[in-house]
């Protein structure tokens, strides 16, 4: 495939570019109303991820209203669990939680890994769709959750601040963390490439709550089984966003995949030292940055692209854009990440 802008995917293969792409985590959501309007036709959050055409509708809204140079898949990390067998409810206000969750080796009987790929049709069909509205302008980003985090959530059956009962399960019961990890990562690992043979470029795999946790622990139950999804994809360059991990940015220096995703806790230089020189670098202003006034953002934004430097680069923030922060603001951010660097 030849795309009009591939900045992206050069710059994750760490080849020569003339300014580093940017793109933002959740930049197809809330932050625009017109995602709020398509949402509020869809009528559910379910309702717009399992609706083909309006899922391909938010998932190029950025890219025309905010000028990004990628798209991202418009889905979420919870359809793997739901695929495998534990159905999620999204209640408005209160984020997703699970009627079942997983607690004993029984309960791996609910899952079934086999169909995981058949009962995610309509994830390839919004692929379809995006990649032929897209028609080559700039490539689209696949994504999924890393299995810690998935683990996290079929657990505990919603979000937390600690996840005290799935950090327990893997001192009380490693082998049942283990089984459904396994399962996890073979289903990820199936899921990954469907995305890719429908046509997404690169893909990025999200662990969000990586950093509840300690080195030790996330070598077990977490790194391990990211090394093990980077081995099997290698058709594309894989991004891996280790939240809150700085205890995990060496190591993951040494994982097979491209681009390593940083959040706003580590400053630049500290980051390209401990990665190393072999991987490209994503991230990572503080999204609050884009509460602040035009000058404010620029000034920030101006900071990170000279700490990072062009090259092995692609400019992000260090984690999700807030849902409540001006749209104005973040495209501020984004023209200026283009503007600053011809500049200089
Ligand atoms: O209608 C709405 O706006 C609901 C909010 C929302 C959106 C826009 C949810 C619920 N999911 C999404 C889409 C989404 N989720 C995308 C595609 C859009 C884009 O990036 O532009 C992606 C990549 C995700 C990934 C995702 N979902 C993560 C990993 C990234 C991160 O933010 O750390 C996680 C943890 C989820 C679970 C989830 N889904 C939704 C919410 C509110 C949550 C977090 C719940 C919690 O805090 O536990």
């Amino acid at each position: 495939m030849i795309y009009q802008n591939d900045l992206l995917l050069r710059a994750a293969r760490g080849e020569e570019v003339e300014r580093a792409p940017v793109w933002v985590m959740r930049q197809a959501g809330r932050v625009l109303p017109e995602y709020r309007a398509v949402r509020k036709e869809a009528g559910s959050f379910k309702g717009l991820l399992m609706n083909p055409e309006l899922a391909a509708e938010v998932t190029i809204q950025p890219v025309n209203l905010l000028g990004v140079d990628a798209a991202i898949l418009f889905s979420d990390i919870l359809v793997i669990p739901e695929a495998l067998g534990l159905e999620y409810h999204m209640d408005e206000g209160k984020g997703p939680w699970f009627p079942r969750t997983i607690s004993a080796m029984d309960d791996l009987t609910l899952l079934n890994a086999k169909d995981v790929v058949s009962n995610l049709e309509y994830v390839r069909k919004t692929i379809k769709r995006i990649i032929s509205d897209l028609d080559g302008r700039i490539p689209l980003i696949g994504f999924a959750g890393a299995p810690w985090t998935i683990l996290c959530y079929m657990i505990e059956g919603r979000g937390s601040k600690t996840f005290s009962k799935t950090r327990s399960v893997c001192y009380s019961n490693p082998e049942l963390a283990h089984a459904l990890l396994a399962m996890i990562t073979e289903a990820t690992i199936a899921y990954l490439k469907m995305q890719i043979a429908e046509g997404c470029a690169i893909v990025q795999i999200f662990d969000s709550w990586a950093g509840i946790l300690n080195k030790e622990i996330y070598d077990e139950f977490g790194l391990k089984y990211i090394s093990k999804i980077c081995d099997q994809v290698q058709e594309v360059p894989v991004t891996v966003f280790s939240k809150g991990a700085f205890f995990a940015l060496e190591d993951l220096g040494r994982v097979s995949c491209r681009t390593v995703g940083l959040d706003w806790h580590i400053d630049p230089s500290k980051a390209r030292e401990v990665v190393g020189p072999l991987k490209t670098l994503q991230g990572n202003l503080d999204p609050a940055v884009l509460y602040g006034d035009f000058d404010q953002i620029k000034k920030k934004t101006a900071a990170m692209l000279d700490a990072f430097g062009r090259q092995r680069y692609i400019v992000n923030l260090g984690h999700g854009v807030y849902p409540d922060i001006r749209a104005d603001h973040l495209k501020c951010f984004i023209d200026y990440t283009k503007e600053h660097q011809y500049k200089s």
